[in-house]
C-alpha cells in the first residue's frame, strides 16, 4: 500500500527558528514553502532523501491561527512530531481501502498537499495515537 515514508510533520511556534535548527543540525535543504490556509498552517519541506518511490521530507508546520489543528496541538502537547505521512500511489483508492477497515476518514475526499500533491487524513485514534497521512505526489506537469 505505501511506496515511503514521504514526510514527518513537526508541530512548531516560529517556523524561522525551526528552520535554522533543523538545516543547521542535520545539513538538510529547504526545497519548498508554502502557506496552506485549508490546513492553517505556513510550512517549510525539508529534504531528506530521495528513493525508488520518491522522496522523503521534514515538514515543519506553524499555525495559523490558535484553532486550527496544529495550534490546538501546540497548547496541548508543545513542539514536536505532529504527524506521519506516507506516500501512496492513488490516494483515493488508499482512503477507500483504510476506510474499509473501519478507521475514520478525517477528509471525504483528497485535498491540496503540499508541492502540489493530494492529500488526506486519518484519525490518530484509530492508528495506535499516531495522526496518520496519506500523500499521492504530484506528476510534474501538475506543480
Ligand atoms: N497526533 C496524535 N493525537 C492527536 C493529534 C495528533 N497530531 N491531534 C489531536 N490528537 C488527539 C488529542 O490528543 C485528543 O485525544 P484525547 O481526547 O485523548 O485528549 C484527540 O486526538 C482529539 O483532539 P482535539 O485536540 O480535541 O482535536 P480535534 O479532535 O479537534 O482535532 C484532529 C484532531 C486529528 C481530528 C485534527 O487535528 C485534524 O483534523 N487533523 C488533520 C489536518 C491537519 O492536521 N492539518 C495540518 C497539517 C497539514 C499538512 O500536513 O499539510
Ligand atoms: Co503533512
Amino acid at each position: 500500500m505505501f511506496l515511503r515514508i514521504d514526510h514527518i510533520g513537526i508541530a512548531c511556534n516560529d517556523l524561522e527558528e525551526k528552520i535554522a535548527l533543523f538545516s543547521g543540525l542535520f545539513d538538510l535543504t529547504v526545497v519548498a514553502r508554502e502557506v496552506n490556509e485549508e490546513q492553517g498552517v505556513k510550512e517549510a519541506m525539508l529534504h531528506v532523501a530521495d528513493g525508488e518511490g520518491g522522496g522523503s521530507y521534514i515538514q515543519l508546520l506553524e499555525p495559523l491561527s490558535a484553532d486550527s489543528p496544529v495550534g490546538k496541538f501546540l497548547a496541548k502537547r508543545g513542539e514536536g512530531v505532529h504527524h506521519v505521512a506516507f506516500g501512496v500511489p492513488d490516494v483515493a483508492g488508499a482512503m477507500e481501502q483504510i476506510g474499509a477497515k473501519g478507521v475514520r476518514l478525517l477528509d471525504e475526499r483528497p485535498r491540496h498537499g503540499s508541492m502540489g500533491s493530494s492529500i488526506a487524513f486519518l484519525h490518530p485514534k484509530d492508528v495506535g495515537g499516531m495522526l496518520t497521512e496519506l500523500v499521492q505526489t504530484a506528476r510534474p506537469e501538475e506543480m
